[in-house]
């Protein structure tokens, strides 16, 4: 018999130990790679860092001004100028010229008949005034701003014609338009004129507007006004008026020369000015009137550029409400405040039974410090009213 020798225990050990190796080594290129991980995110985090710091200071710096800017503004001022507020600056005198000003007429002009309203848009540049005693080198349509109040009726036929007798390409957009805008809002050249038609399909009230690049600094500059598409069948209203609010940003104070745009200020939307028609409180000094129990109507686009309107008539309640100008649809009633956005409008009904003084603002204060505040006095009673 061939015998085998028994064979000596086998110790688990050594298989024990082989484990044991391989699993240190796993944790030792667990912890590498956890390393340089971690080495990785802290460098991330420090470039994140440098970026942002980087775009906090460039965002504190105002942009240069691109060769061929014609903002007249202060774009090409050196990085960290101050740019101090002209709001409420005024002349010694500014109580005398605010009454001497010629209010904008408020009133909605009276729509053309028959198929086809032709409207002609000049453009200009020259000097308004924006507030009593204070000037600024305007852009224009029909050398006032805002620009002439448009009224047609929808479905007629909206025939544009437009002349540029200022030194640069200028243009016009019309919200209530549905047109291809780079044919029909493309740029007029200094001296040239160009006709566009569009179908007045939409009722309601609507900006228009300059639209050359920067439109921005167009719009800041004085280019827009407001068209009223009216529909058929708006119940019947005794007094219509059109308001456009609009905010002036100013390079200086305006009483000593014209002054012009203010590029920082009009980016960080601080105005000096937020006017009705484009003059600080014109409608205080000489205001809008109807008599008690009239239905006044309130046609009103904010032409910004940049600010909305928060309109409200104190001492009474918008009766009617047709929010963003929607007047297809029924209006809403018993409103305080309604919203005008930049670019927007809206149409308010008030029927006011109490003869007194009813001023109307935008809700949001700081444009009423600014002089967006008129007076609506019902039933031609004696006094003024500070709001
Ligand atoms: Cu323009």
């Amino acid at each position: 018999m061939t015998s085998y020798p028994t064979p000596a225990p086998v110790p688990v050990r050594p298989e024990s130990e082989g484990g044991y190796k391989l699993l240190a080594l796993f944790l030792g290129l667990v912890v590498c790679v956890m390393g340089f991980f971690g080495l990785w995110l802290a460098l991330s985090a420090q470039h994140a860092s440098d970026d942002a710091s980087k775009a906090a200071l460039s965002a504190a710096q105002p942009a240069a001004a691109a060769p061929g800017d014609m903002s007249g503004g202060s774009a090409t001022t050196a990085a960290g100028r101050p740019t101090p507020s002209y709001a409420g600056a005024a002349p010694a005198d500014a109580a005398a010229l605010a009454a001497a000003h010629a209010a904008v007429p408020a009133r909605l002009p009276a729509a053309p008949p028959g198929p086809v309203a032709a409207v002609s848009l000049d453009i200009s540049h020259g000097v308004v005034s924006v507030a009593p005693g204070i000037r600024y080198d305007a852009w224009t349509f029909g050398g006032k701003v805002p620009g002439p109040v448009i009224h047609v009726r929808q479905g007629q036929l909206v025939k544009v014609t437009l002349r540029n007798a200022s030194p640069m390409p200028h243009s016009v957009d019309f919200h209530a338009a549905r047109v291809a805008p780079n044919v029909a809002f493309a740029d007029v050249a200094p001296g040239a004129s160009k006709t566009f038609s569009f179908r007045a399909t939409d009722p309601g009230v609507f900006m228009y507007h300059c639209g050359t690049a920067p439109a921005f600094v167009h719009i800041a500059n004085g280019m827009y006004g407001a068209i009223v598409v009216e529909p058929a069948n708006l119940p019947k209203a005794d007094v219509e008026y059109v308001l456009v609010s609009s905010e002036w940003y100013l390079n200086k104070p305006g009483d000593k020369g014209a002054a012009s745009l203010d590029m920082v200020k009009a980016e960080q939307m601080t105005p000096d000015w937020v006017t009705w028609n484009g003059y600080a409180a014109q409608y205080k000094t000489h205001p809008l009137t109807a008599m008690p129990g009239q239905t006044v109507r309130f046609w009103v686009v904010d032409a910004g550029p940049s600010l909305n309107t928060e309109f409200h008539v104190v001492g009474t309640i918008l009766d009617r409400a047709w929010l963003n100008a929607d007047v297809r649809d029924a209006p809403q009633h018993g409103i305080q405040t309604a919203v005008v956005p930049a670019g927007g409008g809206g149409v308010f009904d008030v029927k006011i039974d109490t003869p007194g003084i009813y001023p109307f603002v935008s809700h949001s204060f700081a444009s009423v410090m600014l002089g967006e505040v008129g007076l609506l006095n019902v039933g031609h009673v004696a006094g003024t009213m500070s709001h």
